[in-house]
Parts: C-alpha cells; structure tokens; sequence
C-alpha cells in the first residue's frame, strides 16, 4: 500500500465571499480567511481548498477568471494572499487552489483579442465554430440553461461555453493554451501553493467533430474526452510531478473506472478526484428537470454507490470524501434531518460515516457546525446564476413548472443554500459582516453559530475535531480496506474496516426510528468505542440517528 501526506489529510473547503468580511462591503476577502486560520486549526484540518480568488466579473463567483495571476478586488490584494500563504503555513496549513482553466471569463486578453479577428493570434485558444445550416453547430446545452453555443457578429461565428456565455471554453488541442495554462500554475506553485482543487478537468478535451447529444437531459459529449488524458500526462510531467501537491480533479460523470486511470497509483495524472454519483440520486425523475426535485435520497442507493467507489479503487486510487460544497445543498439537509433536535445527531451521523470510510475527507464550511440549506421563500433572494437561468427557462420560457413548484426545487437543490455567509456567533449577520451581506444570513444563526459549538464539548464541531485527531491515531481509519454490511438493510449503514489484526465497525442509523440491530464484531468483547454521537451507550439498540464507531483487536 502506497502512502502519501494526501492521503492522511484532511481538507477544510473555504468559499471565500461567504467566509469572513473584514472590510464591510458584505463580501467575504482574503483577510478574513486569514483571521480565522486558527478556528480551522483547531478543528483539525490540514489542508485549506480557496475557491477561486483571482480577477473575475463575477458571473459566476470567480469561475470566470479575467487574470489568472491578479486577486479578485473584492477579495483583497497579491500583498493579503502573501500574508495568507504565510500565516497557513507558519500553522503547518497546507493552501489547495482552485485551477479553472476548462474556460475562462469573456473579459479574459486571450478571448478578448480571439473575438478581434478570424485570424487573430488568440483565435485558436477557444472552440468557434461556422454556423451549420444558419444554426448552431450542434445541439449542446450549457449547464446554466440555452444554448452551449454564442453567436459573435463581429466574425459571424460562435463560440462555444459549456457554463454561462461569459466563460467561453479553451481550445485544448492548442499546444498554445496548454503552455500558458502550464506557465500559470508554475507561477503559483512557485509561490509555495500546496496543490490544485481542477474545475471539471474532465471536459477539457472535446471529441472529434463535436456530434451532436442523442439523450434528453445529457448537456453535452464533453466528459471525459479522446485527449483528456493526454493532457493530464503532460500537466503532470510538466508541472506537477516537479513539486510536492496535492490535486483532487473535479470530474462529472466519471465512473470508477475513469477515475482509475486518472487516479491510479501508476497513472501520473491527479491523486483524485470528486465523482458525482451520489450527487444524482435525488434527480427529477423527469429528465428535462435534471438535479431539480425535491426528492430524498435513498439509504440503499447511497450504500450501493458510496460502497462500489470504496471496493473499486481499493488498492488502486484513493477517493475523495465529501458530502457538500459550494454547488451541492447542506449535507444535513439532503442526506440527515435538519429540524430540532436531530439536526445536530443526524450531522454527527452523516461525518462519522463518511470520515470512517476509505479515502481523504473534505469538510465544506459550516458543515462541523450542521448548517442547513437557508431554504429561501422568494425568488429575489437567489443569486446564483444556475438556479436564476433555470427558474427562468423552465417557468418563463418553457413553462415546465409553476413558480412555486420551481421555488421549492430551488429550496432542496440551490446552490446558494451552500453559499450563505458563515455562521460564527448570534452578533447582526453572524459576525460575518458589517455590511449588507451579498447573499442572506440563514435566520437560524444565533441557535447554529461557531461560537457556540466550540465550547459546546456535544457540538457537531467537536465530534468533527474528535474524528480528525482519531485520524491521526488510528492508521485503519486511513488505510483499511472497506466492506459493507447488511446492503439491503434501508434504515442503517454498516460497514468495516480492516488492517493487519484490527478492524473498525462503524454503524449509523439514518432514521428516526430506534431500530434493533446485531452485528457479530459487536458482541466481541475486545471492542473500544471510538467515537458515537450519543453521551451514553449502554444499549446494543440503534436510538434515532446514533452513530457508533468501534475498534476491534
Ligand atoms: O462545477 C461543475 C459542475 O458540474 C457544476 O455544473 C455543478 O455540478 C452544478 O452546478 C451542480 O448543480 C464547477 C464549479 O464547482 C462550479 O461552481 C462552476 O459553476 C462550474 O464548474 C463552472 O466553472
Ligand atoms: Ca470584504
């Protein structure tokens, strides 16, 4: 078994604009990620995940980078990210950047100077095409609703954007882009950056011909593309393979087996990567509607894919561990029970179960303190750009939907309900800012905030804490094979670990129904309780969303 620093780590996912506002324009900045490094030391993270911090208009939160070498204004300066860098690592934090270089923003020099001319130097760095029968040139959609394609009159030609119309794909066949996309990561790596979180990496090379999709509700044909590895080869032995980092590539619609050969001990391409899989069981039975429902995920179906991604890359890539991030609804909310009392229990629940299984673990802001999607009751809350486009096309112009059918979608599957500004004490807007916050504070902040978790030795912080130092004492929990139990079983997850003459039992009831299980490793009589979110466990039943973890040798 191979073993690196990334794969013992603990990743601690940071939105900067919903971080901290330290200058009162209601808009998280640099600074505040650095007046806050020691809360994320003391809950045991390793490493911090920035998402995008560089020059951007900001169509989509910084996913649309203008200068992939110049600080976003709102987040502060080169001078605040120096300062940051510092500080981490004086606190042996590592610092993990988000690398978007799948598209860039419209307000780009390169996309600038490439809509100039059909023969301008830049012409070739994005994907224009001719019209194909006065249309356009195929039938792709982009994820943030229309047409992927944008018709540019000054050269009579489109261009082609798998997201919104200001963040135009670049052209990957071009030995030129990848150059430049190179020579920017060496600037930052040089810098002493400790690694690449790499937005839809997979999309990157787009197929011969750009045919056209056959199925309702697929978007485009880009994902994981003739050249895609090529590619990666050629970042990692160019770049990547000449310092010490981390890469997690973001990857939908990779199947295990894609995620082998870009993560596989032996590939020389990324150390892992985010799948998607069990971020689609909840999907609108009605395709033409995608992620928008407001269904609940089924405790079988989650088993079955989490289970498969642990079975298929042991011993041959490492998997990332997540339940949330800046796109996905809060996990408590999607996958526990985020009313009353089991809120904190279920997210106890849901950290011990994903902590304990196979791989690296990220923790996405404010889910160590069991935040819950803000569940918005008007549409001029929202500000993301998916969820406006979408109520847009399927109330408005397609009239698929009622607006209240549409505002409760966007209740259960918004990403802003991941995006509301962090909740640090029960002070106006959390603490999070001064100013008018860009996006809602959730109103449940003065009962869920950070300054009440951690000194509260029940808190879902603490339990986050108490996993994170059990990580670094039990090798098992990073390195023992995983193997699930009971997979029919819809009201508990059970599984084990095993390394050498120990293993792990960890057992999690995701219902509120005490349920009475039996599990041969518990009747051992060599057993410790590790962890369990309940103050006591004298009893061999499962109480409503109790977890418990024990170690057998
Ligand atoms: O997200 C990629 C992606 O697949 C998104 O479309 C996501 O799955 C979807 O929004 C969930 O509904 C990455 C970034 O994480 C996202 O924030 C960006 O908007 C997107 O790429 C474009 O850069
Ligand atoms: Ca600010």
């Amino acid at each position: 078994m191979e073993k690196h620093w990334w794969q013992e780590a603990v990743v601690y996912q940071v939105y900067p604009r919903s971080f901290q506002d330290t200058n009162d324009d209601g808009i998280g900045d640099l600074n505040g990620v650095t007046e806050h490094l020691d809360y994320i030391k003391k809950l045991g993270a390793d490493v911090i995940w920035l998402n995008p911090i560089y020059q951007s208009p900001n169509d989509d939160n910084g996913y649309d980078i203008a200068d992939y070498e110049k600080i976003m204004t709102e987040f502060g300066t080169m001078a605040d990210f120096n300062r940051l860098l510092k500080a981490a690592h004086d606190k042996k934090l590592k610092i993990m950047m988000d690398l978007v270089v799948n598209h860039t923003s419209d307000e780009h020099h390169w996309f600038v100077e490439s809509r100039k001319s059909l023969t301008n130097d830049y012409r070739d760095y994005y994907i224009w095409r001719d019209p194909k029968n006065d249309q356009e040139p195929n039938n792709w959609k982009s994820a943030f609703s229309g047409s992927a394609w944008q018709f540019d009159e000054a050269t009579g030609q489109y261009y082609l954007h798998l997201f919104s119309k200001k963040q135009p794909d670049l052209n990957w066949d071009n030995s030129d882009v990848r150059k430049s996309v190179f020579d920017m990561m060496h600037f930052w790596l040089d810098k002493g950056v400790d690694g690449f979180r790499m937005d839809v990496i997979n999309l990157i090379s787009k197929p011969e011909g750009l045919p056209d999709v056959k199925t309702e509700g697929q978007t485009n044909l880009a994902a994981n593309g003739p050249h895609v590895h090529d590619y990666l080869k050629e970042m990692n032995d160019k770049v990547l393979s000449h310092y010490d980092v981390m890469t997690v590539g973001e990857t939908p619609d990779a199947t295990t087996r894609d995620a082998i050969r870009y993560t596989g001990f032996d590939s020389h391409e990324l150390e892992m990567v985010f799948q998607f899989e069990h971020m689609g069981l909840d999907a609108n039975e009605d395709a033409a509607l995608g992620k928008w429902s407001t269904n609940s995920v089924k405790l079988t179906d989650l088993k079955q894919v989490m289970s498969k991604w642990q079975i298929d890359l042991n011993d041959k890539a490492w998997n990332s561990l997540y339940w949330n991030n800046h796109d996905q609804p809060r996990a408590v909310s999607r996958f526990g029970n985020d009313q009353g009392k089991y809120r904190a229990l279920s997210a106890k629940m849901l950290g011990a179960t994903l902590h304990f299984m196979q791989g690296t673990p990220y923790i996405y802001q404010g889910e160590e303190l069991g935040m819950t999607n803000a569940k918005f009751k008007s549409l001029d809350q929202y500000r993301d750009i998916e969820s406006l486009n979408a109520y847009h096309e399927f109330v408005d112009q397609k009239q698929l939907v009622s607006s209240t059918q549409m505002l409760k979608y966007l209740q259960h599957s918004s990403r802003d309900n991941a995006r509301t500004p962090m909740q640090w004490d029960d002070t106006d807007n959390a603490g999070f800012t001064k100013g008018i916050p860009w996006l809602s504070v959730n109103t449940n902040y003065k009962k869920i905030n950070a300054a009440q978790a951690v000194n509260d030795k029940q808190s879902v912080f603490n339990f986050y804490r108490k996993m994170n130092l059990l990580r670094k004492q039990y090798e098992i929990i990073v390195y023992g094979d995983y193997q699930l139990l009971d997979p029919d079983d819809d009201q508990v997850w059970a599984f084990t670990r095993h390394l050498g003459d120990q293993d792990l039992l960890v057992i999690s009831n995701f219902t509120e129904r005490t349920v009475q299980r039996w599990y041969d490793l518990s009747q051992q009589s060599n057993k410790t309780e590790l962890i369990s979110n309940y103050a006591d466990d004298e009893n061999e039943t499962l109480r409503p969303y109790e977890c418990k973890v024990y170690l057998i040798q």
